[in-house]
């Protein structure tokens, strides 16, 4: 018998990228570190992330997805949050939902970060088509986490870089939630060039939050899968959204400017392994 005891259990979906620091590898000893037992569901297995790296291998793993998810029900596993990140393929969009409706219980959190697209631009391997699948994934989640391209090809809108005005985040924040999820969390927000962040908006306090901090030039890859994987370890810490969105922005922020010191290749991923120590600090843990 498990007594009160047992860390949360999350349901971590995404690919692993051998090199690089996206997805798995940024999940797990994100919410490791956090308290939180993860199992991973791996979509993929890639030598490195698509990101401007050039001849990386990919092993799709979808045929292995159905069969994972089966052992599991078979031993009766429950998560407390289903966390789906990267999914390579359509049948992975149809599959993912089937994950959340056999897993779903009356009080566990499914996290969808609709991975597919940044700067205006779908990543190489998507098309229009698949973000549209996507949307129908996102219908099903309580919270999401997508960037601002990722909500505008979500809401079906064109793509508008920034800086942005406050109405123009509200309004895509609440058309987002309009597509059934109840919390949402845009990344990329920025409404001077200094300063970058993300907006939350809860649908069932109404509260909308926003927290900046000063841009770093440069485009840091797998910050995405830092910022959600952060964002859940505190939800599943007992933080309500825009708190656990702030904690988030902090520690990606702290991460790049971290990178940027340092001088490294951008494409390899940010340093968020030296900020754990300051991250379980926010989190109470330590
Ligand atoms: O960080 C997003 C991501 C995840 N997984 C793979 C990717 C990317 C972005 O390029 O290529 C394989």
């Amino acid at each position: 018998m498990e007594n009160q005891n047992t860390p949360p259990r999350v349901a971590a979906i995404h690919d692993l990228s051998g090199f690089g620091k996206c997805s798995l590898t940024v999940a797990l000893p994100i919410l490791s570190a956090a308290g939180i037992e993860t199992s991973a569901l791996p979509t993929a297995i890639l030598s490195t992330h698509t990101g401007g790296i050039e001849g990386y291998t990919y092993l799709d793993t979808t045929s292995e997805m159905q069969p994972f998810m089966r052992h599991w029900q078979s031993l009766d596993i429950r998560f407390d949050a289903i966390y789906s990140g990267f999914l390579g393929s359509f049948e992975q969009l149809e599959i993912v939902k089937e994950f959340f409706e056999l897993f779903r219980q009356k009080d566990n959190l499914i996290l969808v970060d609709p991975v597919m697209a940044d700067n205006g631009e779908l990543y190489k391997i998507f098309t229009p088509e698949f973000a549209r699948g996507m949307n129908k994934v996102c219908e099903k989640a309580d919270v999401i986490v997508p960037n601002i391209t990722e909500a505008a090809l979500l809401l079906g809108e064109t793509y508008r870089p920034g800086p942005y005005s406050e109405t123009y985040i509200d309004d895509l924040l609440k058309a987002l939630s309009e597509l059934g999820p109840k919390q949402i969390v845009l990344t990329g927000v920025y409404f001077t060039d200094t300063e970058l962040g993300a907006a939350s908006y809860d649908r069932t306090s109404g509260q909308t939050t926003c927290t900046l901090a000063p841009r770093v030039p440069g485009y840091y890859h797998g910050t995405g899968d830092v910022f959600a994987s952060t964002l859940l370890a505190g939800l599943m810490n007992g933080f309500e959204l825009g708190h656990s969105a702030g904690i988030a922005v902090r520690y990606t922020a702290a991460g790049i400017r971290r990178t940027c010191e340092a001088g490294s290749d951008v494409r390899f991923g940010v340093n968020f392994e030296q900020g754990i120590p300051d991250l379980l600090k926010e989190l109470h843990l330590y």
